[in-house]
């Protein structure tokens, strides 16, 4: 009865744990997405005010329940001296978050650059990747075909994996939603496969 009772208790409320790095150069807007997330996804979660974060030095931790899946969320610093740290963390992400300043043309050629050496990683083998095409809440910025002509040539580089451009806006919250949604859709499935199958289908 107990072994009945307390599987039951795990199936009810034990989460499974997935660790998701957020990327991307710095001021694309990670750790306002992480903050917009934990706001969207945590029911008595009172956010700090959007408009007061500032450049993260280090990482910032965040965790997002969604259904019985609980995201550890890694929002990694994105200047150039620490784009160098990210390795570092492969090894042990389910996925990864990849955000794109949209308003932002001039260091679209940096993101690409920053985006192919992530994506060509080995450790990052088969794992699925969300690239958020962030700000589209400002009018002037790109869309989502002007963004992905400009990463045309790492395209094929993905490879066999998830992978999704989301338009987005950290700051209203469109499009977050739907981004996390997709991801854990895309882990769990992962994590029930065998590892070395996961980059097959
Ligand atoms: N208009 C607009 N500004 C944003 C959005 N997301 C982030 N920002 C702004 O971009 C700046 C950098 O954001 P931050 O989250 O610190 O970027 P990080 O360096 O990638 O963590 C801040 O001034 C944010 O308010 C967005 O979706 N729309
Ligand atoms: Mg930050």
């Amino acid at each position: 009865m107990y072994t009945l009772l307390s599987g039951l208790y795990k199936y009810m409320f034990q989460k499974d744990e997935y660790c998701i790095l957020i990327l991307g150069l710095d001021n694309a807007g990670k750790t306002t997405f992480l903050e917009q997330s934990k706001t969207r996804f945590n029911r008595n979660y009172k956010g700090m005010s959007l408009s007061k974060i500032t450049t993260t030095v280090g990482l910032n931790i965040g965790t997002v329940d969604v259904g019985k899946a609980r995201l550890m969320f890694w929002d990694l610093g994105g200047q150039e001296e620490l784009q160098s740290l990210w390795d570092k963390y492969y090894a042990d992400c389910h996925g990864v978050i990849y955000v794109i300043d949209s308003t932002d043309e001039e260091r679209l050629p940096e993101s690409k650059r920053a985006f192919e050496k992530m994506v060509t990683s080995e450790a990052l083998d088969g794992v699925p990747i969300l690239v958020l095409a962030n700000k589209q809440d400002v009018e002037t910025c790109l869309s989502i075909p002007d963004i992905k002509t400009a990463f045309s040539d790492c395209i094929s580089k993905i490879g066999r994996r998830d992978c999704l451009t989301q338009a987005c806006s950290a700051l209203t919250g469109k499009g977050v939603r739907e981004g996390i949604e997709w991801m854990v859709k895309c882990v769990v499935r992962n994590v029930h496969r065998p590892p070395r199958q996961r980059d097959i289908t």
